[in-house]
Formats: C-alpha cells, sequence, structure tokens
C-alpha cells in the first residue's frame, strides 16, 4: 500500500505531520486499510477512540514521553493544537484519510469537535499514566533541555 507523507509547516515544530493513507474506493464505498510498520510508522499496540465528543469541551494538554501516535478524524472533524516547546501549530482533522502523526514530546490539545465526530487514535505502546506530562510548565523544561523526563 502506497502512502504519501507531507509537512505542512515548517520543520521547527518536530516529530508532526499528516500522513495521507489511500483509499480503496469504489461502487460500495471507500476502505482504508492501517498496517502497522507500512503505513503505520510504528507497531500498534493499541487502539482507541473518541465519540460523543462537544465543541465546547477541548480534551487533551499532555505531552507523551515516548508514546507515537497516529490520529484520525474517521467521522467529523476537530482542531489540534500542536506544541513542541518552541513553536505552537494548529491543524484540523476533517478527512478520514488523514492521519495525523504525533511523536513524542509534543503537547497536544483537541479543540472545537463537531457532534459527529469520532477521533480514532492508534498507539506505540499500551496505556501507561506514568508516560503523560500533564503540566505544561514541566513540559517546556523538559522540551527545553532536550529531555523527556
Ligand atoms: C492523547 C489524546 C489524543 C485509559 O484508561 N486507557 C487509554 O488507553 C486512554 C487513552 C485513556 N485511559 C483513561 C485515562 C483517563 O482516566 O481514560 C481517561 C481519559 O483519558 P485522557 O483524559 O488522557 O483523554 P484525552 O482525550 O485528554 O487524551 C487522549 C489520550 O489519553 C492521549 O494519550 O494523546 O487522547
Amino acid at each position: 500500500m502506497v502512502s504519501i507523507c507531507f509537512r505542512w509547516w515548517t520543520p521547527d515544530v518536530l516529530s508532526a505531520e499528516t500522513i495521507e493513507f489511500q483509499s480503496i474506493g469504489d461502487s460500495r464505498g471507500e476502505l482504508v486499510a492501517l498496517e502497522s510498520g507500512g503505513n503505520v510508522p510504528f507497531a500498534i499496540r493499541r487502539v482507541y477512540y473518541m465519540t460523543g465528543l462537544s465543541p465546547d469541551i477541548p480534551r487533551g494538554f499532555h505531552a507523551h514521553r515516548k508514546l507515537e501516535q497516529i490520529a484520525v478524524c474517521v467521522a467529523g472533524s476537530c482542531r489540534f493544537i500542536l506544541d513542541d516547546g518552541r513553536a505552537r501549530k494548529q491543524a484540523w482533522l476533517r478527512n478520514p484519510r488523514h492521519g495525523l502523526y504525533i511523536g513524542n514530546m509534543i503537547w497536544r490539545e483537541m479543540h472545537d469537535f463537531s457532534r459527529d465526530c469520532v477521533l480514532m487514535v492508534l498507539a506505540s505502546e499500551l496505556y501507561d499514566e506514568a508516560d503523560y506530562i500533564r503540566d505544561y510548565d514541566t513540559f517546556r523544561s523538559l522540551a527545553a533541555a532536550g529531555m523527556s523526563g
């Protein structure tokens, strides 16, 4: 399966880019396949998804020490804010063929969920609360020192 990666912002924000997944479409509809080590650049150890989201209730507000993830809005839309400690950018997810790759040590916030948003996330590790950095000042200090904790 061919995947096309492209950056849509300057490389001052590291470890975050969109991956455009190939869609296999025919008269019955669209099909997108995600494969560990194929069009997903890590071994997938966990998948989770969010539903029942509200436009005025943001989520996230943390970074991960080691975790890599790909977020896909399989329905609806939402806006991500990504921050590497030096620069802050935003990305809208509104296409189920677009995955937002988020490397480690990237602060993320999710805003402006559409009512029909289904946000699916592929993760490189099992859930581990110790991998989270939930305090922004701590994140900034670690990022400035080139550390993950
Ligand atoms: C991320 C963004 C995009 C679990 O028990 N297992 C899990 O796999 C996950 C993801 C969460 N949880 C628990 C931890 C909390 O008690 O579910 C609760 C809600 O998690 P959290 O407040 O971290 O959810 P978000 O939407 O702020 O963040 C989530 C992911 O946690 C995070 O890794 O990058 O989505």
